[in-house]
């Protein structure tokens, strides 16, 4: 239940604020919030007087940080693709298996046959994972339709997931994400169906908050990402792109050149790619889990994004092909074992940049007056125990706009 003033506070926490990509550590910290907002953070001995029936929680010296937010996921999906993993382990690559009619279309057959209701089980199944271990912002991509009815079913299951559960959806249209059968060697084809009917009928139906698509060989071609992402800028929607993720087709160039929140993947990024991207203020996603589960050997240049100021996001790219990690906090640990990355910009990037890269800074991502109050309480004293540790620990206590959630 909640106070009648609607005010919380939060005290003798250790707060990790995440302010500016760092820790933004905070010993003995406080933070009120009223109604669905942080009213103010600061040391628990300057907390200014609050009215009578604040509920008032001393946490002892745990450790507080923003909720956490999956920014890159494929959560709407049907069938599995464990045989298809059998056959990478015996040696066929992912991209044999996609030239082969397997991957991506494997999974595109599963979905299509698959009914909303069915569709929507398995991603709220999926989504309380994510929020079981402090995630509640998701970005939900379609992908997996391929054509207007289904492209719009799987966007429509991922707005109920935002109403089904306490986490906010972000839905991003990915109608590019592979060529359907009905169009194989038609991609120009199929491109003109993205930009003519499918585009503008889910944005018409308020199912869009962001256009995706996968440039890459096995995929679509820079010029083919370009007619999508003008498309998205008339209809005034946000972009965001898979990009260099196998290979280099200069698509993160491509994708900042039209200001997208983020480019994905980025494992053969080059010099330019990072540069546009700084100036644009694209954020690096990184899927730490993609490469893990390919069994990928060249990691993302993490040093050339630190070099040009590049703000860095972790994600858990959960899918059934080449990430079926349904753990944002394990893609935290991988980003720093594989990847390099240190504890810091692990927490950063399923924070502050991560609520960056999808258009959401302004009121989510770091503890500080003004922003939504999703939080969490957890069992630990240093935002590092969050990272070096996997498969145990859970929140104390996850706050969304203010409630408790669960
Ligand atoms: N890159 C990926 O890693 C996923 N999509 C994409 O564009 C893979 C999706 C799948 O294999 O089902
Ligand atoms: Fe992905």
């Amino acid at each position: 239940m909640s106070p009648a003033s609607g005010t919380r506070a939060i005290t003798n926490a250790t707060l990790a604020t995440c302010v500016g990509g760092r820790y933004g550590l905070l010993e003995r910290g406080a933070v009120a919030i009223a109604g669905e907002r942080i009213a103010w953070v600061g040391h628990s001995d300057a907390l200014p007087a609050l009215p009578r029936d604040t509920e008032r929680l001393d946490v002892a010296g745990a450790l507080v940080t923003p909720a956490l937010t999956d920014c890159h996921t494929h959560l709407v999906f049907a069938g599995s693709r464990a045989r298809e993993f059998e056959r990478r382990v015996e040696g066929a690559s992912y991209e044999d298996i996609a030239r082969a009619g397997g991957g991506i279309l494997a999974t595109v057959r599963a979905t299509r046959e698959a009914g909303e209701e069915a569709l929507l089980a398995l991603a709220v199944a999926r989504a309380r994972a994510l929020l079981a271990e402090g995630v509640t912002t998701i970005e939900v991509k379609s992908g997996y339709g391929l054509d207007l009815e289904n492209e719009l079913k799987l966007l429509r299951v991922a707005r109920r997931v935002g109403q089904s559960l306490p986490v906010t959806v972000h839905t991003t249209l990915l109608a590019a994400h592979t060529v359907p059968p009905e169009h194989a060697g038609r991609a120009d084809d199929y491109v003109d169906l993205v930009v003519e009917d499918i585009l503008p009928a889910a944005a018409a139906e308020g199912l869009v908050d962001s256009v995706d698509a996968f440039c890459e060989r096995i995929a679509f071609s820079p010029s083919q990402v370009r007619r999508i992402f003008e498309r998205a800028r008339q209809l005034g929607l946000p972009v965001r792109l898979h990009a260099e993720q196998l290979s280099d087709s200069r698509g993160a160039a491509l994708a900042a050149s039209f200001g997208a929140l983020s480019a994905d993947h980025l494992e053969h990024l080059h010099e330019d790619g990072a540069v546009a991207m700084a100036r644009a203020g694209t954020v690096a996603v990184l899927l730490p889990g993609a490469f893990f589960f390919l069994r990928e050997s060249r990691p993302p240049p993490v040093g050339l994004l630190r070099r040009h100021g590049v703000p860095i996001a972790v994600a858990s790219d959960f899918n059934p092909g080449s990430s079926p990690l349904l753990s944002l906090r394990l893609a935290m640990l991988m980003g720093c074992t594989l990847f390099g990355l240190t504890p810091a910009e692990a927490l950063a990037g399923v924070t502050v940049h991560a609520c960056t890269a999808l258009g959401l800074g302004a009121e989510r991502g770091t503890l500080e007056p003004g922003k939504l109050a999703d939080l969490v309480v957890w069992d630990a004293s240093h935002p590092a125990e969050l990272v070096a540790q996997f498969g145990t620990d859970r929140p104390r206590l996850i706050l969304r706009r203010g409630q408790p959630v669960g």
